[in-house]
């Protein structure tokens, strides 16, 4: 047996013998449906622009039309993707575990739209939009299709409590977590037999700690590429996302009911 294959059964025995799962997702599990990773998000136009730099309220602050139609090119390239066979195993987990949490970074709601029943979304939703000032306390959602139409060559279209502009409800840079969600998120991992670190870099925090909070748990970490939290991992199963994580759920689905 190579090494991978070494790797996927025991990280699936290690799975198995618990009851408890919690997956920390980022960009790589949703590469294969088509959605660009966060540090791959640059071509065409964007390709000189820097993903760190448009994802801050600074930059939004100096360049609301730029960091507008950054987001708004991206929402709109959502409509024409799918979940695919990683979301799905995750999804198939709840089968076979009597508690399976997704903790993910992505701001796609592509687990939700798979059929996952339990997503605490870290970093916002790109399809949902609030007001920049938080006029009515925080954050103040706006529903974009509800909106006199407006100019969109002037950039983005202004809050109707307070004239501000809208922005998108994602996290930037120097942000704080949507309210509860990074509670969540740490007693999910607190209380997990095993944590999936799946296609995230581990470079931006607090996300990147979350499998780290819990000694007792087992980390499994699937990823193309080494990462900067790979040497921490228990397992580490190389390769994409769409493929190991099917693989990994029938090796744990003969494991629990042979
Ligand atoms: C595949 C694959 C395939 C590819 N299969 N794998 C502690 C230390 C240092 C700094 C900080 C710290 N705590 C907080 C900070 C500051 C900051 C931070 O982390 N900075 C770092 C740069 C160091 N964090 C924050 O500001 C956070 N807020 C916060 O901490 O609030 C409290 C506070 C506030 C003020 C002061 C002090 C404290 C907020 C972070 C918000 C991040 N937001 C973004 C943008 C969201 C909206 C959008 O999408 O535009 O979230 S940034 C961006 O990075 C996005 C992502 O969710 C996130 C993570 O990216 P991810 O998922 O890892 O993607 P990639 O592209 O980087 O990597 C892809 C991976 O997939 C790679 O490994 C590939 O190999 C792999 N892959 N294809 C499997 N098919
Ligand atoms: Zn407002």
């Amino acid at each position: 047996m190579n090494d991978q294959a070494d790797q996927l059964v025991a990280a699936a025995g290690a799975m198995a013998s618990g009851e408890r799962i919690v997956a920390v997702t980022g960009a790589g599990i949703s590469a294969e449906s088509g959605v660009p990773t966060f540090r791959d998000a640059q071509t065409g136009l964007w390709a000189t622009f820097n993903p760190q730099e448009l994802a801050t309220p600074d930059a939004f602050r100096r360049n609301p039309k730029l960091v507008w139609d950054w987001y708004a090119l991206r929402a709109a390239q959502l409509g024409e993707v799918q979940p695919n066979p990683g979301h799905l195993a995750l999804r198939d987990l709840e089968k076979l575990f009597p508690s399976v949490i997704i903790t993910t970074q992505n701001v796609d709601g592509l687990h939700q739209r798979a059929g996952s029943s339990e997503v605490i979304a870290l970093h916002g939703d790109i399809t949902r939009y609030q007001c920049f000032a938080d006029c009515q306390g925080r954050p103040t959602p706006i529903d974009l299709t509800a909106l006199p139409t407006w100019d969109a060559t002037a950039g983005p279209p202004r809050c109707p409590h307070c004239g501000a502009f809208v922005r998108p409800a994602v996290v930037w840079f120097g942000e704080m977590l949507p309210p509860g969600a990074l509670e969540a998120a740490e007693t999910a991992c607190r209380h997990a037999d095993t944590i999936l670190v799946i296609g995230t870099a581990g470079e931006v925090y607090p996300a990147a700690a979350l499998p780290f909070l819990n000694p007792r748990a087992r980390c499994v970490e699937i990823n193309l590429a080494e990462t900067s939290i790979s040497h921490r991992m228990h397992y580490r199963l190389r390769g994409p996302a769409s493929a190991v994580l099917p693989q990994l759920v029938d090796a744990v689905r003969r494991l629990r009911h042979p």
